[in-house]
């Protein structure tokens, strides 16, 4: 357990490390309490060191069981031991061989870091730290070596032996029980790329040609019996691999691509080379218990470590703050290869959801960070969506402002000049530069500045000079630590409707900063006037949300309504229902507050009728419009003062009433085609469209509905139909409800991705009695915490999904959780301290609820032996 109060750690203080490491070769024999690492490092001084400048490295946790260097037992004068730090006072000053003899205990590891064990199968994860669980090791990003792993174990135990890079031996080791593979990378690569696979697992098998012509031998791993579901994870990757081909022109580089499944992982997956492992929910998927969201998942994770390959191991991070270099440049590729698999505007609505329910309220709370972090005291706190999320929507913007050829030819540029290097984002930048014949200085401020942007506007239009004047201003609200910024470059996409709706031509005046359709907003105000405009025109403002800001925009609710209805952009269609709910919820909440009847109002429950009924839209497209904003959108967008009583009664009397109106329609919307399931996008825009108008159903709750309810649970074909039946006769309360949990559980008690279903059902229903009901369950035989995802399911459900039973005025809630954190904090920190971020907008809520979070906040800070993980966040949302 780590206890120390770390010290931060400052991007200003980065310096390159002594010593090189050119090679090592590492010799692993498993066992499950005792294995044996032996780490041969080809080390070299760098030619700044001057001879005889200690060498450090790092260690977590290691026993030491010898060194030697080149080939000589080391004076124990020369070194200093301890478990976390393995010192070399006076190295030779010519490149020598540090031979390093380790213990480590994978079957104790339940930090999931490391070298460890789930369900038997002998895994790693290195990323960011972990390598120097393993071994002593310069264990930073900037140290790139070539790789030999030689793992050897009992046959039995460990049938399967896999490493990075290509197979380069194997056989039985003679007059015993053992067998050993020898794995040679030839890329240089960073510690936190190390992995190995030891287990008894099934493969499934497939090959890819590479556009040059090169075979790849292609594999998955999971656990005997699973191999069936496999087959999404294997076409979504190999359809990644020509698609990195097509659009970026990167080719794989080895001679086989190996991923593992594993049931117990901290995070969604890993990309270290050649050999990924994941989170078994992003590679397993059935129609019988995987969801159409799990399929898309599947699709977009298998891509995004795919692609990691090029974007963050071949090009890899200098150090930890440039974490957003290979993450948000990852994401961002993800997500356009979702875009192109799928529908564009339904992916980029979903992932702008996802953006403001995640990173907005990180970026307005207190664990608020730039997009590259300037200070840490715990790097894997830093895994946050404003690293992955805004870090990709920043790149988005590039390619916005740059146009897509000179945003290639910047990516070109990037792989051209610095593969095989660990560098920053000034180098990633000056490619963009480069390329386009640019300067991207005042742009680099997305990468420095927390807090999200908030653009006022004022729109005028004169008749007289047929003149239309936006003016544009910005500003970052102040966070601790951060009062004052400066202006960013804002491409700010738009369009103007005419009384047809059609997009009127723009034609800017010659002095105001427009490029095709975008604005490009540089000041802290700036007005863009616009000629030729015949008629009052309708402003269609921030187009596929072309940036992550926030707009004050006094819009009218006749011009929002038009939006909504005519926009030719879908994303603003969609936004401008959106803003109008929002509104009307925010009214809503209001009147709650006061005991006020509540009174939807009408005309814009009519127009959810009009999504309902226009069988031209898309249903996906359908399922979005109709999906309200959630009780978190509302929570953030009040920005303080949240009652979440109050934001819940609001939200359920616009669904009911709109349940109510459309009654009629949204029965008929809910019916299912009965065709055979297929996972692809159309067919799953069908069934969201249909169960979204379900669930607007089960509000309204009119005789019939459970009845109904049940039915389409009892007879679901697939999970998406079945779970979502479970979800609304659930949380609505409605007669059918435990039987049905009888009988999922029933089915599905022997598989653990459909049971965290279970769990999460019933851990998010925002009803008074559910929470005697969630605390029975973490008594319940298959809830298990040591299990990442079954801990997720159940408690992250319930602190980031039930917001009236989380913030329950009792305070009860709060301190479920806090006692959760501190029980969990000492076997597995990661999860622990993520688990505590769902406090992070404490301050946002009404005075009573805010004072007992910070209650149960004190707590967690009181006790003295908390992992840095956990301190780090305690601190920072305290600060
Ligand atoms: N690089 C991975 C994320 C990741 C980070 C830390 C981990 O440690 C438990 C695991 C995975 C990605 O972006 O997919
Ligand atoms: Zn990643």
């Amino acid at each position: 357990m780590r206890s120390e109060t770390a010290v931060a750690i400052r991007l200003e203080d980065y310096a390159p490390a002594p010593y090189r490491i050119s090679k090592l070769f590492l010799d692993v024999k498993l066992a499950p309490q005792a294995t044996v690492v032996t780490a041969e490092l080809h080390i070299e001084r760098g030619n700044a060191t001057k001879a005889g400048t200690p060498l450090e490295l790092d260690g977590d946790g290691l026993e030491l069981e010898g060194v030697q260097i080149d080939g000589f037992p080391a004076d124990p004068a020369a070194i200093t031991a301890t478990p976390d730090k393995l010192v070399l006072h006076s190295p030779p000053a010519d490149p020598f061989v540090l031979t390093i003899r380790t213990r480590v205990n994978p079957e104790a590891n339940t930090q999931l870091m490391g070298l460890y064990r789930s369900s038997g199968t002998y895994c790693t994860q290195c990323e960011a730290e972990g390598f120097r669980r393993i071994t002593y090791f310069l264990d930073r990003p900037d140290i790139l070596s070539v790789y030999t792993t030689r793992i050897e174990a009992r046959k039995s135990d460990a049938p399967i032996l896999l490493g990075n890079g290509n197979p380069s031996e194997a056989g039985d080791i003679p007059g015993t029980d053992r067998h050993y593979a020898i794995w040679h990378d030839p890329f240089p690569k960073p510690s936190y790329l190390f992995a190995l696979v030891g287990g008894d697992l099934a493969a499934v098998r497939d090959t890819f040609t590479t556009s040059s012509g090169r075979s790849v031998d292609l594999a998955i791993y999971v656990e005997h019996g699973r191999e069936n579901w496999c087959d999404w994870a294997m076409d979504s990757l190999k359809r990644s691999m020509r698609w990195d081909e097509e659009t970026f022109g990167l080719e794989y580089d080895l001679d086989v691509f190996n991923i593992v499944a594993v049931s117990d992982f901290n995070m969604g997956a890993m990309e270290n080379k050649g050999l990924n492992i994941f989170n078994d929910k992003y590679v397993l998927a059935d129609p019988q218990t995987a969801t159409d969201q799990d399929y898309a998942n599947v699709e977009a994770v298998i891509a995004h470590e795919y692609f990691h390959n090029w974007t963050g191991n071949r090009i890899t991070c200098r150090d930890w703050f440039q974490l957003c270099l290979k993450e948000g440049l990852t994401v961002f590729r993800d997500q356009e290869f979702s875009s192109d698999m799928r529908s564009r505007p339904v992916k980029r609505i979903s992932d702008v959801r996802l953006l403001k329910a995640h990173q907005f309220p990180e970026d307005a709370g207190p664990l608020a960070h730039p997009v590259r972090p300037r200070t840490y005291r715990e790097i894997n706190n830093f895994y946050t969506a404003t690293v992955y999320e805004k870090g990709a929507e920043v790149v988005r913007m590039l390619k916005t402002l740059l146009g897509p050829d000179s945003f290639r030819a910047g990516m070109d540029l990037y792989f051209q000049r610095h593969d095989g290097e660990a560098t920053t984002i000034e180098a990633f930048l000056a490619c963009f530069a480069e390329a386009a014949g640019t300067d991207l200085d005042q742009f680099a401020l997305w990468y420095e500045q927390a807090g999200t942007p908030l653009i006022k506007v004022d729109c005028t239009y004169s008749e007289e000079n047929q003149e239309l004047r936006l003016t544009l201003s910005q500003s970052i609200p102040p966070l601790p630590g951060q009062d004052e910024t400066d202006p960013n470059v804002i491409p700010v996409r738009f369009g103007l409707l005419g009384e047809d709706g059609k997009d009127m031509d723009l034609v800017p005046t010659p002095a105001s900063d427009v490029s095709g359709d975008m604005m490009v907003l540089k000041q802290r105000t700036q007005t863009f006037t616009l000629q030729n405009v015949q008629a009052r025109p309708v402003l269609s403002l921030l187009r596929r949300f072309s940036a992550p800001v926030r707009l004050d925009f006094d819009q009218s609710k006749q011009d929002l309504l038009f939006l909504a209805q005519r926009d030719s952009d879908p994303f603003n269609r969609w936004q401008a229902t959106q803003t109008l709910a929002t509104r009307e919820l925010i009214r809503l909440a209001g009147d709650a507050r006061q005991d006020k009847a509540l009174l939807p109002d009408v005309k814009l429950v009519d127009a959810f009728g009009e999504t309902i009924s226009d069988t031209t839209l898309d249903p996906a497209f359908r399922a979005q419009t109709l999906d309200l904003p959630s009780e978190a959108d509302i929570a953030r967008d009040l920005g303080k003062d949240v009652d979440p009583d109050a934001i819940h009664a609001a939200r359920q009397a616009l669904r009911k009433a709109i349940g109510l109106q459309h009654h009629s329609a949204l029965i008929g919307a809910a019916q299912l085609d009965g065709e055979a399931f297929s996972p692809d996008a159309a067919a799953a825009g069908q069934r969201a469209f249909a169960n979204r108008a379900l669930s607007l159903l089960a509000v309204a709750d009119e005789p019939g509905t459970a009845e109904l309810l049940k039915t389409r649970f009892d007879m679901a074909t697939n999970m998406t139909d079945r779970i979502s039946a479970l979800l609304m006769l659930v949380h609505n309360g409605l007669h059918g409800s435990e039987a049905a949990l009888a009988a999922f559980l029933n089915r599905f008690q022997d598989t653990s991705l459909a049971m965290d279903k279970w769990f999460m059902v019933q851990a998010t229903a925002p009803k008074e009695d559910a929470f005697d009901r969630i605390t029975a369950l973490t008594a319940h035989p298959l809830f298990d915490k040591t299990n990442p995802n079954r801990l997720r399911s159940l408690v992250q459900s319930f602190a980031t999904g039930n917001p009236t039973q989380f913030s329950h005025a009792s305070g009860r809630g709060f301190d479920f959780v806090a006692d959760m954190v501190l029980e969990i904090d000492n076997r597995n920190p990661q999860v622990a301290s993520r688990l505590l971020t769902s406090f992070r907008s404490w301050r946002a809520l009404e005075e009573n609820r805010a004072a007992l979070a910070k209650q149960a906040l004190l707590r967690i800070s009181a006790e003295d032996d908390l992992s840095r993980d956990t301190r780090d966040i305690v601190d920072r949302c305290l600060q």
